[in-house]
């Protein structure tokens, strides 16, 4: 009782000295639960969709790219290897013969650490033994632990006819920590195919978007949320995407999705400032990314008070703009340091950037995982640098006059690692 008594009055002091200031806010960015609202990450119950352990870690697209740039090995040899071949020879490149100095490689290096497994050995031996050997529940739980992720929200495509089996399947009998989110972009930046797909399973529509269409469309989208149960809508568009457009993706955004965001009390994901394949011959690892046009997502947020937005872009340079848009719609919620920009340097502009224009009210990271364990340095990494970040504007602060307590400091970023996207999204704590 005392302790607890005590404990409350720390919480409640004032922090006026930096040093103590730093410690409290690395203690706090490092052990507030979060909220992992954008990852591929999968439980074991999808199956082959289910990526984790050192071979689906070493042949993760970043690392792809970057073999390729220390090794002659052709494209086609590389997809002729198995994945375990592939994997070995993403070590011996990027870990053996090279220091991993990319951001990438030195994820696989904290994932190693973390579990005790030697980032210096000569081959994966040792690191297939120990992923081999564990319990797929307990592990779970372990990098769930160690990432200190309370929820993952997984990027869910029904669109997809292998995925909807999954989808179908696991219902809401799913882990209570992993959460679906409605994948738009087979609709929206594959529409021919999408309907050759959908025509499959029975639905017929037509390429021009008749009414008959656009109420198929409207009710395939019912159905899966239902099923589903989403907790938000997404799309990823290239830079070059322009709204209004005229063409087939704006009246596809305007008679289907937002219709559907609205009906539903959705939030639709907005992550802008793809080039898909850019060079094909890397496979998934040959997207790219270009500066894309604020002025459509300003136009969205204007035409659609109604409909909560969550935005996130690819290129560095739409930062800046996007905050200043978060400024003038609070029907925008900027989140996360997208793929490319997922490199601490680029991660510590962008926050600070966020922290003064925005204060808290955004979601500072996603990890974007798609394999289990990079849950683990995803988040740690991040971790340090958003701390930092902070620590900066609190000493700000402190130096213009103002103190703040420790509880301040864990209201914050809990605001910031959950509280902004259960908000955004009607996420409660109870489902
Ligand atoms: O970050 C990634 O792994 C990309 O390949 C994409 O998945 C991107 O995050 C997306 O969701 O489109
Ligand atoms: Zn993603």
């Amino acid at each position: 009782m005392i302790n607890l008594m005590e404990n409350r009055a720390v919480g409640l002091e004032l922090l006026t000295d930096s040093s103590d200031l730093r410690r409290q806010v690395e203690l706090a960015v490092a052990t507030v639960p979060v909220i992992d609202v954008h990852t591929h990450v999968f439980p074991a119950e999808f199956d082959e969709m289910f990526f984790h352990g050192i071979d689906d870690l070493l042949t993760y697209h970043y690392l792809i790219a970057e073999t390729f740039r220390s090794t002659d090995i052709s494209h086609a040899g590389f997809w002729e290897m198995t994945k375990t071949e592939r994997a070995d020879l993403v070590w011996q490149t990027l870990f053996v013969e090279n220091t991993p100095l990319s951001e990438a490689a030195r994820g696989i290096i904290s994932v190693l650490e973390a579990f005790g497994l030697d980032p210096r050995a000569p081959n994966l031996n040792e690191a297939r033994r120990f992923f081999n050997s564990r319990d797929p529940g307990d592990h779970l739980d372990r990098v769930l632990e160690i990432a200190c992720v309370s929820d993952v929200v997984m990027t869910n495509d029904p669109f997809n006819e292998r995925e909807a089996i999954f989808l179908g399947n696991a219902g809401t009998n799913l882990d209570k920590r992993f959460h679906t989110s409605l994948r738009l972009d087979a609709l929206l930046n594959d529409w021919q195919k999408t309907i050759r797909t959908l025509a499959r399973g029975g639905l017929s529509l037509s390429i021009e978007l008749s009414d008959g269409t656009v109420s198929g469309l409207r009710h395939f989208l019912d159905t899966w949320i239902v099923r589903m149960r989403p907790l938000y809508l997404a799309v990823s568009l290239p830079a070059e995407f322009r709204y209004p457009e005229g063409d087939v993706r704006d009246r596809l955004i305007r008679e289907v999705v937002l219709p559907t965001a609205r009906e539903h009390g959705l939030a639709l994901a907005l992550m802008m400032g793809v080039r898909r394949a850019v060079n094909p011959a890397l496979k998934a690892a040959g997207d790219g990314m270009g500066r894309a046009d604020i002025r459509a997502l300003e136009q969205i947020c204007a035409e659609n008070p109604d409909v909560r937005f969550l935005a996130t872009f690819l290129s560095r340079e739409n930062q800046h703009e996007l905050c200043v848009s978060a400024r003038k719609f609070n029907n925008l919620m900027p989140f996360g340091c997208w793929w490319f920009l997922n490199n601490p340097s680029i991660v510590s502009e962008i926050t600070r950037e966020r922290l003064e224009l925005l204060g808290p009210s955004f979601i500072p990271q996603h990890s974007d995982a798609r394999v289990l364990e990079q849950l683990i340095y995803k988040w740690s990494h991040a971790r340090v640098v958003i701390a930092a970040s902070l620590s900066e504007a609190y000493v700000q602060l402190l130096h213009s006059g103002r103190a703040v307590t420790r509880d301040e400091i864990v209201r914050d970023v809990t605001r910031m690692f959950s509280g902004n996207f259960r908000s955004w999204v009607g996420f409660s704590h109870a489902s």
